[in-house]
């Protein structure tokens, strides 16, 4: 093709996905234009993803958060993925609260090591009171370091939102995890509008939103578009969105699924970007299974944050020299 041939096949795929890019946050995306997103050639999708995210983002920037769990197993959900379940049989060693001490010290070495943000994450169906004002003692004090903080405690209850913004809480993640559609075959102890809820409780208390899913779960494209259309339709949209591949861990229900294309899920990666532009889009769980030229196709769909710490909350994640080094050799910085 000649220039003016590719220009015009450039313009063409855009009106595929017609006025939606760059569309007000107050229109709504609709399933089928996700889906049409995810439908497109894969180099135009990536290409209109990083045309988004360089207008709104460094492109050789990364941000870098480490997790911590600070409250492990015996949970009494059943979220089909989740080793932390106590009706799965994962094998995980139950831990109690650790001590803030505990807390505080593993979140110097996550700073020490270069991270910006530290997750606390609890096996919690949502926080006791009791336990409420230990974890907002941690936040002050993890705070108090230089670190941005996050925390995911499960559901929220009127006011506890309201404490832990009060204790310098700057960000709650609380994934919608799946398509509303698919969501019952995934978790039956609370329904998408619970979800929803503790979402707007976080809203109200003016507390960032990061809210993502996890793909790899056995769900359709179309599903994945539903996912991904719930998350740029929530108003606004989340700060932060974690797009998580479902790591397998045996002796949870989803162990055994079909594994998903890698390319899907760096398509996944753009249709995100493309629809929640300003959004630090979060290549989460998954990475230690992902070829690096996996990840970097994830940088250039958008991605621009990565979990950064040997350990996830209770399965494994790449070495932090490691990442350093393949963040090296894509020329790209932490934020
Ligand atoms: N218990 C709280 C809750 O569910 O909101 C907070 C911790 S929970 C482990 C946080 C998130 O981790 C889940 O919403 C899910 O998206 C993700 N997650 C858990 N297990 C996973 C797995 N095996 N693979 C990918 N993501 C997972
Ligand atoms: C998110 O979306 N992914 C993180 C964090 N938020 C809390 C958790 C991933 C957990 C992966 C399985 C595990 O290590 O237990
Ligand atoms: Fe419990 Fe959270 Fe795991 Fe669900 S995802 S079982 S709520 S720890």
């Amino acid at each position: 093709m000649n220039p003016a041939a590719i220009a015009e096949h450039d313009q063409s795929s855009d009106l595929k996905i017609g006025a939606r890019v760059g569309k007000a946050q107050s229109d709504k995306w609709t399933v089928s234009e996700v889906e049409a997103l995810f439908d497109l050639p894969f180099n135009d999708l990536l290409h209109r993803a990083q045309q988004v995210h360089r207008q709104h983002h460094d492109p050789n920037a990364v941000q870098l958060s480490t997790l911590l769990s600070i409250k492990t197993g015996g949970c009494p959900e059943d979220c089909g993925y989740c080793p932390q379940s106590a009706r799965h049989h994962a094998g995980i060693a139950n831990q109690d609260l650790l001590s803030l001490e505990e807390v505080v010290s593993a979140a110097r070495a996550a700073k020490e090591q270069g991270a910006s943000r530290f997750c606390m994450g609890a096996a919690w169906r949502g926080p006791k009171q009791n336990d409420l004002d230990k974890v907002a003692e941690m936040i002050t004090a993890v705070r108090a370091l230089g670190l941005e903080t996050c925390a995911t405690l499960g559901m929220l209850k009127r006011g506890q939102a309201e404490q832990l913004k009060q204790a310098g809480l700057d960000y709650y993640n609380h994934n919608l995890d799946t398509a509303p559609e698919f969501y019952g075959d995934i978790i039956t102890t609370r329904d998408y509008q619970d979800r929803l809820d503790t979402l707007e409780k976080v809203r109200d208390a003016g507390i960032h939103v990061c809210c993502g899913g996890i793909v790899g779960m056995g769900e359709s494209r179309r599903l994945r578009a539903g996912l991904v259309a719930q998350l740029a339709n929530l108003d606004p949209y989340p700060e932060s969105v974690p797009i998580n591949n479902l790591v397998q861990v045996e002796g949870t229900p989803l162990h055994g699924t079909e594994a998903l294309d890698p390319l899907e899920f760096v398509r996944t990666i753009a249709v995100a970007r493309i629809s929640m532009p300003k959004a630090m889009v979060r290549l989460s769980a998954g990475r230690q299974e992902m070829a690096e030229a996996v990840q970097a196709l994830c940088f250039l769909a958008g991605a621009n944050s990565i979990f950064y710490g040997e350990k996830l909350l209770t399965t494994g994640n790449p070495e932090t020299e490691k990442d350093r080094a393949l963040l090296a050799k894509l020329g790209m910085h932490p934020l």
